[in-house]
């Protein structure tokens, strides 16, 4: 048995060898190459179950500098929680957070009953990521993340990213055109395309995924955090059960204060 597995590895693996597309695409650190890397991408994505339109995409992505210089940029979040809360307009977020809720309590409620995760900790999330939906970004969303793939210091993160963001184009979720935030970042709380396609949401029902659709973005957040491990009714203050859950939203520990916080004060 052992001999014979050994041989048919051997055998599988010479095999391999001769039938085995070259090397995956090659990254870079700088704009060189990114067009014989699309080709070469695009193949590894078809083998990955992409569609035609999700590869057109690809084909017609550019090379996103805005992207790159963001990246590059990005400065960690090195305030105390007050001057964070601050900076970020906590006030703000919660006096928005909570005429928003009280505005619309069925649709919050609704969520809640759903996917046991309450108002507050939503609209917190939703004011801290784009302002309530005044802004969700102008950066084309597939250049950004086939930039980010192609970049060699991103690319084992934001690789499945773009698989997914392709199948998002060929699920007819996002176009070529769609923008978002500069690493691709999509709709009202700012999902990264694959977390968009596992855990993406028809909150509206019109049979589309659209995460710059309010409802469907505030039930995509909501099934996030229930597939994550929410308990609904437990707490989510820092100590509390849920406040796990905020951790799987952002790494940042400041940020998960800021939201537990906020989500508390509007959800009083
Ligand atoms: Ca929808």
């Amino acid at each position: 048995m052992q001999t014979v597995l050994t041989k048919s590895l051997t055998a599988m693996l010479f095999s391999l060898t001769l039938t085995a597309p070259a090397l995956a695409a090659t990254c870079s650190n700088t704009s060189s190459g990114f067009d014989a890397w699309k080709v070469d991408m695009a193949q590894e994505a078809k083998a990955e179950g992409v569609g035609e339109a999700g590869r057109a995409a690809l084909m017609g992505a550019s090379y996103s500098k805005a992207t790159i210089a963001a990246d590059r940029n990005q400065k960690s979040f090195k305030y105390t929680l007050q001057k964070f809360l601050s900076v970020r307009g906590a006030d703000a977020i919660i006096s928005q957070g909570r005429a928003r809720e009280k505005k619309n309590p069925d649709f919050y409620a609704g969520l809640e009953a759903q996917y046991g995760v309450p108002a507050g900790v939503l609209l917190a999330i939703h004011g801290m990521e784009t302002g309530f939906g005044n802004f969700m970004g102008d950066t084309n969303v597939v250049s950004a993340i086939a930039t980010l793939t192609f970049d060699c210091r991103r690319t084992d993160f934001f690789r499945p990213h773009l698989i997914g963001a392709l199948l998002l184009v060929d699920q007819g979720s996002i176009s070529a055109k769609s923008v978002g935030a500069k690493h691709g970042e999509l709709g009202h709380t700012q999902f990264l395309p694959g977390n968009a396609l596992q855990y993406g949401q028809d909150g509206n029902g019109d049979g589309r995924i659209d995460l710059t659709n309010l409802t469907d973005a505030l039930s995509t957040t909501a099934n996030y955090l229930r597939q994550k491990g929410w308990q609904p009714g437990l707490g989510y203050q820092e100590g509390e059960p849920n406040f796990a859950v905020i951790k799987e939203w952002n790494a940042a520990k400041v940020y998960q204060q800021a939201i537990a916080l906020m989500g508390a004060k509007i959800d009083r």
